[in-house]
């Protein structure tokens, strides 16, 4: 199955950081596609919620070097 969810992402200040969460939020198991915005500083999560956990996915960005909270 498949699921969307949105990150406010704090910390970002240019193009590489939001490749780097992509990339990070990539290499998470059960994450189907993640596109992060700089500009609004928010990413957006497809993935499949049997494999992987919300706070898996907070710490995929925060392992990257940046904070991450759930957007309602
Ligand atoms: Mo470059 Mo963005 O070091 O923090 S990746 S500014």
């Amino acid at each position: 199955s498949n699921q969307v969810c949105r990150l406010r992402i704090r910390g970002m200040t240019c193009t590489s950081c939001a490749n780097a969460i992509e990339t990070s939020l990539l290499g998470v198991r059960g994450v189907n596609k993640a596109q992060v915005a700089l500009a609004t500083e928010e990413a957006e999560i497809h993935y499949d919620p049997k494999l992987v956990s919300y706070n898996e996915l907070l710490e995929a960005v925060e392992d990257s070097g940046f904070e991450a909270v759930l957007i309602a």
